[in-house]
């Protein structure tokens, strides 16, 4: 797709009579600014000329510059940096063409329930900059610009200096069983307290923030939002808050802290889907220390891949070393941050599509999703190496998973999926039960496709799996519950949505989480931007409605994170 633009927009400029050399000679015009990051690489196009793509109305090179610094700005992290779609829908010409101007005003300009911010009547953009944008996505996206040290840098903001944060905790918080709570469509989380269930600070993060890490200590919050932006939260200020921020590229999904001893939190990891790469920052200040390309070859066909996204990653317990999955390529990085100046990186061939995963209940073999290969990937964290690729149901997609003790067969982890109603129980115990070991020694039938998270406790006996993106809404507003000593008797279903009574809209039941006594078990209920949501709690004992908490502020919540499970990998 991206060699394909740049064929485009050399055919493009080629029809506007521009000529090769001039654009190598101004490749490397120095205008070093945070700017130019955003500009990408020096526009080809230069001013006074028209940019015309087939279909699309005209802009001027100077409209062009502008929509592209805005949509990289405000939209790249949902729809993408090539516009192929994320959480926000695709905006390729063939799509937006055939919706024309007027039709990509309004939706521009009001927004809409499904997340969409509106980003005309909230005085975001002008009316004119609506109109412009409107036009722009009608054109072939612009080759994005690489994203490197002097990017990141111009992004970064230290602004409370660690010799400058508390010593010790200035807030009366049980941090332990705290809560970070994605607030997904207003580019926000909020802290919410397990005991008392009260929202105790909302804090500003990137758009579409998207997962929570803790650090190793239990003390700092790592954020990151789609639009690449991460925020370091210290939770011992008197009320906790940003103490620094970076944006490490256009587009991104995770952020890890370090754990091996004696490193705990020297090193922070953020990995992007745009520029594809990754970057290990300082701990305490997020500051940009060395960035790794991850474009290469395909394991499969060894085909070069230039768009490799990062996706879920891992912090060791066994080594130095960060586990990075690497989506496009199938490669499992094993990136040893002992000597960042001579990385060294072990590169596991797996499987194509890796995206999330997590440990097995020994924190030795990380369990990764390789979705569209429809394989889970054993990773031996200890001896860097795949120990297995097991097949299982359509398009696995377990979050960090669940580990539990089946009666039959021992200790496994266990994934839901998003394109069927299977469970899939994988054995993790290649001593004691080594028959079962890394193998599907169970498959549950669950209430339909569509799940994305599946989660238990270690003191728990239930197994409860969300359908969050089954289409019907009966299945996507409830949850089904197993009892881990009975997998033989099925599912029971939860209403959760109707417990919220939270009148219209979809209402998705998205990602249980346990509270750190693991007697709870908290669900979102996750309604359009401009209707109600909600997050319900359940006892995990009787399976009873335990609390609702509502409350203007929770607009669209998603993933939560409680501090201890997140911190100590409990799931
Ligand atoms: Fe996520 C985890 C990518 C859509 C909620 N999501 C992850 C991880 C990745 C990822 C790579 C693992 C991070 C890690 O462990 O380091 N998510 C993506 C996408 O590419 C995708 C499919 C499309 C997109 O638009 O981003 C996507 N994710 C969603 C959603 O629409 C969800 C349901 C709601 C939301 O908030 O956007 C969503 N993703 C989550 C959550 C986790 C997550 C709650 C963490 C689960 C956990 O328990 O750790």
């Amino acid at each position: 797709m991206t060699a394909s633009i740049h064929r485009l927009s050399i055919t493009l400029l080629i029809l506007l009579g521009f000529s090769f050399t001039a654009h190598a000679e101004t490749k490397h015009a120095e205008k070093k600014s945070a700017e130019t990051a955003y500009q990408g690489a020096p526009s080809p196009i230069k001013s006074g000329q028209q940019v015309i793509t087939p279909g699309a109305p005209t802009l001027t090179a100077a409209e062009f510059e502008h929509a592209k610094t805005i949509f990289f700005q405000r939209c790249a992290g949902c729809h993408g940096v090539l516009r192929k779609g994320a959480t926000g829908k695709p905006l390729t010409p063939d799509i937006t063409q055939a919706k024309g101007t007027e039709y990509l005003k309004v939706f521009i300009n009001f927004g809409s329930p499904a997340g969409m911010p509106n980003w005309g009547t909230s005085g975001d953009l002008t009316e004119a900059e609506v109109d412009l944008m409107a036009r722009y996505i009608q054109h072939e996206p612009p080759v994005p610009p690489e994203w490197g040290m002097e990017e990141m840098k111009a992004s970064w903001q230290v602004l409370t200096k660690p010799e400058d944060r508390p010593v010790k905790q200035m807030n009366k918080l049980n941090l332990k069983n705290l809560f970070s709570v994605t607030l997904r469509d207003t580019g926000q989380i909020a802290l919410i307290d397990g005991d008392s269930k009260k929202i105790v600070k909302v804090i500003k993060t990137g758009y579409a923030v998207h997962i929570s890490r803790i650090s190793s200590s239990g003390r700092y919050l790592f954020v990151i939002g789609r639009d690449a932006r991460i925020n370091l939260v210290d939770l011992w200020m008197k009320e906790p808050a940003n103490v620094a921020e970076i944006k490490v590229g256009l587009e991104a999904r995770s952020v890890e802290t370090s754990k091996f001893k004696g490193y705990e939190d020297k090193y922070a990891i953020a990995g992007t889907y745009w520029p594809p790469q990754f970057v290990i920052m300082d701990g305490d200040t997020l500051e940009p220390l060395k960035i790794k390309s991850t474009r290469g070859m395909t394991v499969d066909t060894q085909e070069y891949h230039p768009e490799p996204r990062v996706a879920a990653i891992v912090a060791s317990h066994e080594h130095p070393e960060f586990i990075v999955n690497v989506k496009e390529t199938g490669k499992v990085l094993m990136v040893n941050y002992s000597d960042l100046k001579n990385l060294n990186i072990t590169s596991i061939d797996a499987a194509r599509f890796l995206h999330d995963g997590g440990w097995d209940s020994t924190k030795r073999y990380f369990m990764s999703a390789a979705n569209k290969s429809n394989k889970i990937a054993v990773i031996d964290s200890r001896e860097d190496k795949l120990t297995a690729l097991v097949d299982v149901g359509k398009i696995p997609h377990p979050g960090r998973g669940a580990n539990f003790i089946d009666k039959k067969y021992g200790p496994v982890w266990a994934t839901s999926h998003l394109g069927d109603a299977s469970i899939s129980l994988i054995g993790t115990d290649p001593v004691k039960h080594k028959k079962n070991a890394w193998k599907v020694v169970r498959t549950l039938q669950g209430q339909g496709g569509g799940s994305l998270f599946i989660k238990t406790h270690p003191k728990s006996s239930n197994l409860w799996v969300d359908t969050a993106l089954n289409p019907d809404p009966k299945i996507h507003q409830s949850i089904a519950v197993y009892d881990i000593n009975n997998l033989d008797k099925g599912f029971v279903v939860l209403p959760i949505a109707e417990m919220a009574q939270l009148g219209e809209g979809p209402k998705r039941v998205v990602q249980p989480e346990y509270n750190t006594a693991g007697d709870e078990v908290w669900f979102s209920v996750w309604n359009g931007k401009e209707q109600t949501s909600a997050i319900v709690v359940i006892d995990d004992k009787t399976r009873k409605l335990k609390k609702v908490i509502k409350d203007k502020r929770l607009v669209t919540p998603t993933g939560k994170f409680n501090i201890y499970n997140t911190q100590h990998d409990v799931y």
